[in-house]
C-alpha cells in the first residue's frame, strides 16, 4: 500500500512537471515570424554598446539611460566596466548621450543598475531613483539631478528584506514607489526551475518610510511597472506570461486588477507616451535566443504600442520589430515628441522619429 501510494504520488509529480515542461517550450521556442518595422530615420545612439535598459524622460526633454547591467544568464559585452548612468538632450538636434558624474561617497564601481524611475519634487528638484544590484543584491539608490553639472549626488539606499531581485520602479511620491520582484530564488538554477515550473510567486511592492508591503502577486515574472498619466492605474509586465496587467491603484496603496492585455511576446519595460497615454511596450520576441545568446542568430527586438488601454477594445500595433541585424534584445521604448528611444538589455541603442 505504501509503494503504491508513493508510486501515485511519483507518477502525478512527474506527469505535472512534463505538463509544465511542454508548458514553458511553448511559452518560450514558439517561433514568431517578425514583419520587420522601423520608424523614420533611425540611427544608433553612439556611446550606447553594451546595453541601455531602462529609460526615463523628463517632461523637459533630458533622457536618463542606466546602462551597463549584469544579471545572471544575460550576456554582457562589457563584464569589468561598472555600471553608469546616460543622459541625453532630446531638444537638441543631434543629441548625445553623456555619462553623467556621481558624486563621492557612493560606490560608483558597484554600480549595477537595473530600471530607474525619476521624481520631480515639489520645488522641481529632480530625483532619479535606480534599482541597483550591488554584487547581486538588490537595493534602490536615490539620486538629486543637478542639471548645471550634469551630475548625481547620491542621497540614499534604501534596502529592506522585501526588496528582492527587484526589476523595475515607478516612483510616485517622496520615497515612495511601486517596485517589482521579477524572480522568488536568487540563485540561477533555482530561477531557471522557477521558469520552467511557473510557480507565480513573484509580486509588486509598495514601499514607503512607513510601511512596506505586497500589494499584488500571483505573477510569472512581474517585470517593467509604470502608472498611467493621472496615477490612478499601475500597468505591471508579467514578462514569462507575455502580458500586461492593468491594476488599479487604491488610496492605501494597494493595487487591483482591471484586465490583463495579452500580447504574445516576452514584455519587458514599459513606459507611457506623455502625449497620448498609451502604453509602450520593450518586447523580446525570440525568448530561447535571448536565454542562449549566438551572435550569428541573434535575438529580435519588438517595441509596442498599446492604444487605449483601459476601454473594452484595447488596440496593440507594431512600431518597431528588427529579427536582430541592427538591433538585439529590445528591453525598453520611451517617446517624446514623435521621436523614440529604443534601449536593450546588453546591445545597442536606436533613436529614431515617429
Ligand atoms: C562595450 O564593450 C566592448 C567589449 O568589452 C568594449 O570594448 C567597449 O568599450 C564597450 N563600450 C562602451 C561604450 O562601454
Ligand atoms: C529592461 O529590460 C531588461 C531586460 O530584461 C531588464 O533586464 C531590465 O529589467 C529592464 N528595465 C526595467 C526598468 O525593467
Ligand atoms: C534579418 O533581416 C535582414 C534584412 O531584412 C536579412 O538580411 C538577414 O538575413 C536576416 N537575418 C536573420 C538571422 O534572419
Ligand atoms: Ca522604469
Ligand atoms: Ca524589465
Amino acid at each position: 500500500m505504501g509503494k503504491l501510494l508513493v508510486l501515485t504520488v511519483l507518477g502525478v509529480s512527474l506527469a505535472l512537471i512534463g505538463e509544465r515542461l511542454l508548458r514553458f517550450r511553448e511559452r518560450v521556442a514558439a517561433p514568431r515570424e517578425l514583419e520587420p518595422t522601423e520608424p523614420k530615420n533611425c540611427h544608433l545612439i553612439e556611446g550606447l554598446e553594451n546595453g541601455s535598459e531602462d529609460i526615463d524622460i523628463l517632461p523637459s526633454g533630458l533622457a536618463f539611460i542606466s546602462t551597463g547591467l549584469k544579471y545572471p544568464g544575460m550576456p554582457n559585452f562589457a563584464p569589468d566596466k561598472p555600471g553608469r548612468i546616460f543622459l541625453m538632450d532630446l531638444n537638441e538636434q543631434n543629441p548625445k548621450a553623456q555619462a553623467l558624474e556621481i558624486s563621492n561617497g557612493f560606490d560608483k564601481e558597484s554600480l549595477n543598475p537595473h530600471g530607474i524611475s525619476t521624481f520631480i519634487d515639489k520645488d522641481n528638484t529632480v530625483y532619479l531613483y535606480v534599482v541597483n544590484h550591488p554584487h547581486m543584491d538588490s537595493t534602490v539608490e536615490i539620486f538629486k539631478f543637478e542639471e548645471k553639472q550634469r551630475s548625481l549626488i547620491h542621497l540614499k539606499t534604501i534596502s529592506h528584506e522585501l526588496l528582492r531581485s527587484v526589476n523595475d520602479i515607478v516612483v510616485l511620491g517622496p520615497e515612495q514607489f511601486y517596485a517589482t520582484r521579477d524572480h522568488y530564488f536568487t540563485s540561477y538554477v533555482l530561477v531557471l526551475l522557477e521558469m520552467i515550473l511557473d510557480f507565480q510567486w513573484t509580486y509588486v511592492l509598495f514601499y514607503s518610510p512607513k510601511e512596506v508591503k505586497v500589494v499584488a502577486e500571483g505573477f510569472s515574472s512581474a517585470n517593467g511597472i509604470t502608472a498611467s498619466l493621472d496615477q490612478k492605474y499601475i500597468y505591471v509586465a508579467d514578462i514569462t506570461a507575455k502580458n500586461i496587467h492593468i491594476m488599479k491603484k487604491h488610496d492605501n496603496w494597494d493595487l487591483t486588477q482591471v484586465k490583463v492585455i495579452h500580447l504574445g511576446t516576452l514584455v519587458d519595460n514599459l513606459t507611457v507616451d506623455p502625449a497620448t497615454g498609451d502604453i509602450l511596450a520593450g518586447c523580446h520576441p525570440n525568448p530561447m535566443k535571448l536565454l542562449i545568446y549566438n551572435p550569428e542568430d541573434p535575438p529580435g527586438s519588438e517595441v509596442l504600442r498599446i492604444q487605449n488601454a483601459l476601454s473594452d477594445k484595447p488596440r496593440v500595433s507594431t512600431v518597431y520589430a528588427n529579427n536582430g541585424s541592427v538591433l538585439q534584445a529590445s528591453s525598453v521604448a520611451s517617446v517624446y515628441h514623435e521621436k523614440i528611444l529604443i534601449g536593450t538589455v546588453f546591445h545597442k541603442a536606436l533613436y529614431c522619429e515617429l
